[in-house]
């Protein structure tokens, strides 16, 4: 097995109280208009690059909802329910249940354990699980069993800042590892290419590999560079709504 090649994708469109979900930015100026064209134009660039998107409705009941990363991971024939660590994102996956069952066979992270998935990083075979607030070890050993059944190796990685794994540091194929200064000095990635972040363009840590394309958020110009630079198309979307809820590029779908 190696990289996944995506078919699939699927996304929920944020609801109108979006403002109204976790984070630790001042969301006061966020903006459901500019919200809803940027969700948008997220779904048409991953149906330009060919996957089928499944699109689900808002769900005002789950202001932080339309994150639809957390909730899930796919992990073989499995979609894993994740159990997300913040309460009020608990039982999101209840509401991705029947579409999920479409694509794959359902499993379930249970109590103790808790996980998000933007804290699993998928490189080829190996799936790194931050232990953040959101994952704990349980969760991630809950996890970890489910990838070993279907023939995946893992590992934690504490995460030594900011939300996710994944807010700060991502995989662009090619063994090379985008982020942060202090996550890419974490031992567990010390065989990989590092790329760290200008301290100024740490957004572009979540930049999303599909199918051999980079998709990059806006207002990062040095990182942009080097990824167009590089042998790879680069589409850059603006993000600056989903940012200030503390998400990027890489939460707003699942992606198989
Ligand atoms: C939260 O705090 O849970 C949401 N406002 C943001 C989740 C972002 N998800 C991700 O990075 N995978």
């Amino acid at each position: 097995m190696s990289q996944n090649h995506f078919k699939q994708a699927i996304v929920r469109k944020p609801a109108a109280n979006f403002a109204a979900g976790l984070t630790n930015q001042d969301a006061s100026a966020a903006c459901f208009e500019t919200m809803q064209r940027q969700h948008a134009a997220y779904v048409a660039k991953l149906e330009e690059l060919g996957l089928t998107v499944t699109v689900l409705p808002a769900n005002p009941h789950f202001p932080d909802g339309h994150f639809v990363e957390d909730p899930v991971v796919f992990a073989g024939r499995y979609a894993v329910l994740t159990r997300p660590g913040a309460p009020s994102r608990r039982d999101e996956g209840l509401s991705l249940q029947e579409t999920l069952a479409r694509f794959a066979d359902l499993a379930r992270i249970e109590e103790p354990g808790l996980l998000d998935g933007g804290d699993v990083m998928r490189i080829e075979d190996c799936f790194y699980i931050g232990l953040s607030e959101r994952t704990n070890e349980a969760g991630a050993a809950q996890l970890g069993a489910l990838l070993e059944e279907e023939g995946f190796s893992w590992k934690t990685v504490a995460v030594p800042a900011g939300l996710h794994l994944k807010s700060s540091v991502n995989y662009l194929s090619d063994n090379v590892l985008l982020g942060t200064a202090a996550f890419l000095a974490l031992p567990a990635f010390a065989a990989f290419e590092h790329w760290v972040l200008p301290a100024t363009e740490t957004h572009a840590a979540n930049t999303l590999w599909i199918n051999d394309h980079l998709l990059t958020p806006a207002g990062n110009p040095e990182t942009e560079a080097r990824l167009r630079a590089w042998h790879k198309p680069v589409h850059v979307l603006d993000m600056s709504e989903v940012e200030k809820m503390d998400g990027g590029l890489s939460c707003l779908s699942l992606r198989f």
